[in-house]
């Protein structure tokens, strides 16, 4: 397969397999268009925690036992802040907190929020394009009992305790996509979209919220879209989506994640412990790779993204034997 691959990503899991993709092809093959639905500012900072982990990981700095922030962190600004008193919730390392600050001044001065991430990304070394969804501000809110939250008090401060009622992604529809996602859907050798084991619901879907990712996506002739499950065997494999789930009444396995995705994937990666799953996907007519979906570390990253990729490569290769109308 050539042409270059688009993989939609945000969180620990997405920043995973987009490293193992990033290994397994030259890196101007590789886009990687990140969520920010979870952006938020905070003591004045602006902070896009879905970018940062895509970008940390690929630059080999992220901490692998939090999955979020960098590894070899400390943690002073965090002790003196709360020695004065002041909103200590949200945990910004040290070397974290040059990267906020950082970001906050571009954007005052008038960058994108693409431009900066294109900057800062290059300046740790990163080779592979990555880029937000958006530069326009979306934010992911989430309907509780308790009334609507803006999702890092959901996520951190309230540690995703509430019960879910709805989601929605205030801004998506006006969003307009970022040069690298637009660039992506316009490209007529785009080969694949990946769609990461990502949470669905907080890191994919601010995306499907964006109404021309959604329409491009749902379009009779595209490239294979191909999906890696993040449920296994009922459970997510990182986070709360397998709760969010079961806050909003869906069947809390890959088929619920595929009920949500619908026609958009055309082909799904799903773990070994759910191989009694395929043929209700295959039902629906989505093709099926069953394998051992977990990545417990960079060398099943790097097996998992090839498996991936030939799974992708397998279903553009049927699509050209027997066309799509
Ligand atoms: N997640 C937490 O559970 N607690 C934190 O204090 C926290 C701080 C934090 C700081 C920077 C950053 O980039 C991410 C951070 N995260 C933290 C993770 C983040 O809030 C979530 O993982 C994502 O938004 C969900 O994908």
């Amino acid at each position: 397969m050539n042409g270059r691959i688009l993989a939609l990503a945000g969180g620990v899991g997405g920043a995973r397999l987009a490293h193992g993709l990033a290994h397994r092809l030259p890196a101007e093959r590789l886009a990687v268009v990140v969520n920010t639905g979870d952006d938020f500012e905070h003591l004045g900072l602006a902070i896009s925690p879905d970018i940062d982990t895509v970008v940390y990981t690929l630059a080999g700095l992220a901490d692998r036992a939090r999955g979020w922030g960098r590894a070899e962190e400390t943690w002073h600004f965090m002790q003196t802040l709360r020695e004065l008193g002041g909103d200590d919730w949200f945990n910004l390392g040290d070397r974290d907190l040059a990267l906020h600050v950082l970001r906050g001044e571009c954007l005052r001065r008038g960058q994108t929020l693409e431009a900066v991430t294109v900057l800062l990304a290059a300046r740790m070394g990163v080779s592979v394009a990555v880029a937000p969804m958006s530069s326009h501000p979306v934010r992911t809110r989430i309907a509780t009992a308790a009334g609507e939250l803006a999702f890092q008090d959901y996520f951190v401060r309230l540690r995703c305790e509430p019960s879910v009622q709805a989601i929605r992604y205030e801004g998506a529809q006006a969003a307009q996509p970022s040069a690298l996602l637009a660039d992506c859907m316009a490209d007529s050798a785009l080969a694949a979209v990946i769609v990461c084991p990502s949470n669905p619901w907080l890191s994919i879907g601010p995306m499907l919220a964006m109404p021309c990712l959604d329409a491009w996506l749902k379009q009779a002739v595209r490239p294979p879209v191909v999906a890696v499950s993040p449920i296994i065997a009922g459970a997510a494999v990182k986070g709360p989506a397998a709760r969010i789930m079961a806050d909003l009444g869906l069947a809390v396995s890959v088929l619920g994640v595929a009920d949500f995705y619908g026609n958009r994937v055309d082909g799904w990666v799903i773990d070994a412990a759910d191989a009694a799953l395929a043929p209700a996907l295959r039902s629906r007519g989505q093709a099926v790779f069953i394998t051992d979906a977990l990545m417990r570390d960079e060398a099943d990253r790097a097996r998992l993204a090839a498996e991936v990729l030939d799974f992708a490569g397998s279903i553009a290769a049927r699509r050209a034997f027997d066309p799509r109308p």
